[in-house]
Order: structure tokens, then C-alpha cells, then sequence
């Protein structure tokens, strides 16, 4: 099995598939691929068919888009959702609303793990996907995080779905209350969360339009 990805420190959607899988235990290759300098575009589509990255390849089955990735390493790894019915679905719907949404977020702190920008990147629009963010860790903590220190207890889709979101509330120090502040710290200290952002800090290719406060 051999996962496709981007900068460890800007690709968030690699994180997303990367993390699901060393969650998930599985034995797999890295091809890592540095976005956005001469060349890249090809090298991606040579293995990646959407030409984006993350891109999962199984023994030649291609599974690319990282909500596919996830879905996939849970057919084979049960335990990447949560077993109860209304704990799933709810996992699912939290997962699908970060593949789908929070743009301000998205576009006015994007992941920078290299980078403290700390006190940057707020607008109205950002505030309230920080609100919808907190409310989400709070409420999925409360009803389903007994267990773990995860929003299902154990480590889920969800968690990996949120996990650049951890690393943007660091870079831009963005500090939830309660239960969800809590869980911010239990993410960043998860060892595969800090394995990923090693590799992120010894990267040494720039990426100019992210760094958007410097
Ligand atoms: N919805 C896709 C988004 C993938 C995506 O936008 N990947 C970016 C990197 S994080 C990419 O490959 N960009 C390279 C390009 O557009 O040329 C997913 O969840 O996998």
C-alpha cells in the first residue's frame, strides 16, 4: 500500500489520509510529492488520476479524494468509526461538514506548521468557523467521548478529518474553551500528530502564497 501526498507542512488533506492510515495500523510506502514548484503537476498524475493529492494506491487499486481514502482504510479497519449506529452517523456528518466547509477558515489560516502566527488571520467569517469548530469538539465530546480522549473515544475519521484544524489553532493560537481545548492538546500530543509535524519542520521547500503573514 502506498499513500501519495504533498508538504507535510501545508498539505492538509495529505494529513488527513496519512493519519487515518498510521491510525488505522496499516504497513505502507510514502511517495512524497512538493507542491506547487516545476514539475509537480506531472509527477501527481503520474499517480493520482484527480491530479490532487492525498492518493491511496493498494496493490493498484486507486483510491484518491482523502474522504474516499478514509472511507476505504475503514472497510478494511472497522475500528477507524465508531461501532454504535448514531455515534457513526454523527462522525460521518462532522467529517463531511470539514471536507465541505469552514472556507473563511480554510483560506485565512491555512495549515503552517513551520509557522507561529499567532493573533493572525481573524475575521468575523473565521470566528464563526472557530465557534462552529468549538461547538463541534464540545458536543461530540460530551455525547460520545467517554472512553478516549477522542471526540469518539477512540481515535475515528473524525479525528483525522479535524487534525490540520489542530495544527492551525497552534500556529495561530487559537485556544478553544472546555472540553475542546482539551482535546486540542490530546490531538497535539498524539505521537503520529508529532511525527507528521517533524517531517513538516525538517521540510525545507516554501510554499510563498501560503505563508500569508509573513
Ligand atoms: N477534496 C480533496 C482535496 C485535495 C487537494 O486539494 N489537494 C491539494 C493539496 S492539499 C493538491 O493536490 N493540490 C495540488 C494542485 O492542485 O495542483 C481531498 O480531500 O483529497
Amino acid at each position: 500500500m502506498k499513500l501519495i501526498i504533498g508538504n507535510k507542512n501545508y498539505s492538509s488533506w495529505s494529513l488527513r489520509a496519512w493519519l487515518a492510515a498510521r491510525e488505522g495500523g496499516f504497513s505502507f510506502g510514502e511517495i512524497d510529492i512538493p507542491l506547487f514548484i516545476p514539475g509537480s503537476r506531472e509527477r501527481i498524475l503520474s499517480h493520482s488520476p484527480s491530479g490532487k493529492v492525498p492518493c491511496l494506491n493498494d496493490h493498484g487499486v486507486l483510491v484518491w479524494d482523502s474522504l474516499a481514502i478514509g472511507e476505504y482504510l475503514a472497510e478494511k479497519q472497522p475500528a477507524l468509526l465508531p461501532a454504535d449506529p448514531v455515534a457513526r452517523a454523527t462522525a460521518r456528518a462532522v467529517t463531511a461538514e470539514m471536507h465541505s466547509g469552514f472556507q473563511a477558515l480554510r483560506s485565512k489560516m491555512p495549515m503552517n506548521i513551520r509557522k507561529d502566527y499567532r493573533g493572525f488571520g481573524h475575521t468575523p467569517e473565521v470566528d464563526a468557523d472557530i465557534a462552529r469548530i468549538s461547538a463541534i469538539w464540545n458536543d461530540c465530546r460530551a455525547r460520545f467521548g467517554h472512553g478516549g480522549p477522542y471526540l469518539f473515544g477512540h481515535f475515528t475519521l473524525a479525528d483525522a478529518a479535524y487534525a490540520p484544524v489542530c495544527f492551525r489553532f497552534q500556529t495561530y493560537g487559537v485556544q478553544p474553551e472546555g472540553a475542546a481545548g482539551d482535546y486540542l492538546a490530546a490531538m497535539l500530543a498524539n505521537p503520529h500528530m508529532q511525527d507528521w509535524a517533524a517531517a513538516a519542520r525538517a521540510e525545507t521547500e516554501s510554499i510563498a502564497s501560503e505563508d500569508l503573514y509573513d
